[in-house]
């Protein structure tokens, strides 16, 4: 059986890439609900029903376990999934406890949605971990959409990079939580902007071991010799997402 990923759109591929990474044998089903991207303006609850309409369709596909490779959709519905299926679903954070971890500067600065800045979910973790350091916040709109056409570089990316990141880096930020499965796609045009000295975090990987974790738990894991396979979904239209997946996953972020 598949492991069932999905996102609000092609963000979560750079999980994905992290999970196919690490467990080679698994087949993976990947969702991306394009069609209702981006998620960052909606509500919980819209965010909620989404999940479960997608859930419903990754479950008759005979998914054994569910990635919500997206912040905003685990911030505002994760909860809710679980407490409405039976199978597991492993979630995704912000990395803000690794960035309290490594910030010399004492100032973390958070790049998401406003839906997953704005979540509980996200404001506990914040206080749970940010105590001792500051933690400043910033929902960069326009983001996602760039990554979702595959523009990973460019002068008008450029433009909206750096007005989120300046006030961040102006306020002593030395570490960047890129809180958002579409960011790591950014990575190379981040850097570029901030320079070798700012740390930018994302927890891709960490979302990947935590779901090796729970299938070994669950006796779930994949046989060693399999050679996993790749397919995926999409509420939007299959063939403009088609070669926009193919770019990221090609891509070396
Ligand atoms: N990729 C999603 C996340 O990690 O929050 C959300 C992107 C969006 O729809 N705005």
């Amino acid at each position: 059986a598949p492991i069932g990923i999905f996102d609000s759109g092609v963000g979560g591929l750079s999980v994905l890439r992290e999970i196919r990474r690490l467990m080679p044998q698994e087949n993976l089903l990947y969702y991306a609900d394009s069609g209702h991207c981006p998620y960052g303006g909606k509500s919980a609850d819209e965010i909620g029903a989404r999940a479960v309409a997608i859930t419903d369709e990754l479950l008759a596909a005979g998914v054994k376990l569910i990635v919500v490779a997206c912040n905003t959709a685990t911030i505002a519905a994760i909860e809710r999934l679980r407490a409405i299926y039976p199978l597991s679903f492993v979630g995704i954070e912000p990395a803000i406890k690794p960035a309290v971890a490594q910030t010399r500067s004492g100032v973390v600065g958070v790049l998401a949605t406003g839906a997953a800045l704005a979540g509980d979910k996200f404001l506990k973790l914040r206080a749970q971990h940010g105590a001792q350091v500051r933690v400043i916040t910033q929902p960069c709109p326009g983001l996602v959409e760039f990554v979702e056409r595959g523009e990973l570089e460019g002068p008008a990316l450029r433009v909206l990079l750096e007005r989120y990141v300046t006030p961040l880096l102006a306020d002593g930020a030395d570490t960047l939580v890129l809180g958002c499965t579409h960011y790591p796609f950014l990575r190379p045009a981040l850097s570029a902007l901030v320079g070798p000295r700012v740390g930018l975090l994302d927890t891709g990987e960490a979302v990947a071991r935590q779901t090796r974790r729970v299938l070994e738990r669950e006796g779930l894991l994949a046989d060693a010799a399999h050679a996993g396979t790749l397919e995926w979904r999409t509420s939007g239209d299959r063939a403009s997402v088609a070669p926009v997946i193919e770019r990221l996953l090609a891509a070396n972020t």
